[in-house]
């Protein structure tokens, strides 16, 4: 394994600090995390170079486990949906998915941001991409802004193994934006591998990278326990002016995960964060989105039709949608915006959201965030 640029650990506002391997790289180019507490989160489990992978996609945890029970696996099965391209070049959306969009105005949305996100290069932080995905062609970002920090080289394609819990996650996220935000370049960086585990270390590289690359809108769509390497990067991203989702967990649980968690605070990185629960298209939640007082919003996630290597397939789980609130941010950085938002269109998606509580009588209507993302009134909003 080659180690990790000098550039992506010595940066000028990365010190030594933050990454202890500043300068002092082992050749694994991996900093030895500490361990986990125990019982919080799955088992921390080792990688060959010994570094504790402690950060796992959003959606692996608890009881949904969509790619690893095959539910999204429905181009494994040969059942792949026929979908391409619009005769435009622009990504297209799928039938199944317009009751996701309605329920979010995104028709309208796209009418006011006629540019359709273009020039706002959102960054994916994830298992990689397929880059050869019709969906994705003429989508990302130049290959030398790409980066695997999982591998430690510089092709973030996703990969193949024989778990493969998570392989494809990745690229349904970024085809999630897309559908969105049609005109949005995707910068895709591999932080974990294709069983949805990666060390939080590696996020924060990833992170650091976005910055550097020019991202504006950065999702992850994955939860650790606290990390404050994390932590202090992410408050970078929202010190250097971008924009970050995350994905709510899925443990059906009355509480955010980290680093969702972080979005509901108060400060630059509140402002500039969001976390976001999933709803079906009926914009009933999902059970198994985590909800409570510190979520902020929520989105469809319920059953997308998303790109997959090699195909399509259906995707459950915040994973998709905090996607769908990076698309729609990415909406709105590509037209001018009110001078009144700049630096707070997440709080200000945030406060435009649907109040869905009488739909979800179940929950208590504090712990339901903001409700719904309401596309068009955002960007109504923001103009
Ligand atoms: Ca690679
Ligand atoms: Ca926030």
């Amino acid at each position: 394994m080659k180690p990790i640029p000098k550039a992506a650990l010595c940066l000028p506002f990365l010190t030594a600090a933050l990454l202890t391997g500043c300068g002092t790289t082992t050749s694994t180019g991996q900093p030895v995390m500490q361990a986990l507490p125990a019982g919080k989160i799955d088992t921390p489990r080792l990688t060959a170079q010994g570094d504790v992978r402690d950060m796992k996609m959003a959606e692996i945890s608890g009881r949904i486990g969509a790619w690893a029970k095959g539910r999204i696996g429905a181009w494994a099965k040969g059942q792949e949906i026929n979908a391409t391209t619009r005769p435009d070049g622009l990504p297209s959306t799928f039938a199944e998915n317009l009751p996701s969009w309605q329920s979010i105005h995104l028709a309208e949305a796209q009418n006011l941001a006629p540019h359709l996100g273009q020039g706002v290069v959102v960054a994916v932080i994830d298992t990689g991409i397929d880059p050869a995905h019709p969906m994705l062609q003429g989508h990302l970002s130049a290959p030398g802004s790409w980066y695997d920090f999982a591998n430690g080289d510089t092709n973030p394609t996703e990969v193949p193994t024989l778990s493969n819990g998570a392989y494809g996650h990745g690229t349904a996220v970024a085809s999630v934006i897309l559908q969105v935000a049609p005109n949005a370049t995707i910068l895709p960086i591999r932080a974990l591998d294709s069983d949805g585990y990666g060390s939080s270390i590696n996020i924060a590289k990833a992170v650091t990278w976005a910055i550097l690359q020019g991202a504006k809108v950065i999702n992850i769509s994955a939860v650790s326990n606290v990390d404050t390497t994390l932590t202090t990067v992410l408050n970078l991203a929202a010190t250097k002016g971008v924009y970050v989702t995350l994905a709510a967990g899925n443990e059906a649980v009355d509480k955010m995960p980290y680093p969702a968690i972080n979005a509901s605070k108060s400060g630059d990185f509140g402002l500039r964060a969001i976390n976001v629960g999933a709803v079906g298209g009926d914009s009933k939640m999902a059970s198994f989105s985590n909800y409570g007082r510190d979520l902020e919003i929520t989105a469809p996630g319920v059953d997308l039709v998303a790109a997959v290597p090699g195909g399509y397939a259906v995707a459950s789980g915040t994973s998709f949608s905090a996607p769908v609130l990076a698309g729609t941010l990415a909406l709105a950085l590509g037209e001018r915006q009110n001078l009144l938002f700049m630096g707070k269109l997440a709080n200000q998606i945030d406060l435009m959201g649907t109040d869905i509580s009488k739909l979800n009588p179940a929950y208590k209507a504090d712990t339901l965030g903001n409700g719904l993302l309401n596309a068009q009134a955002f960007l109504k909003s923001v103009q």
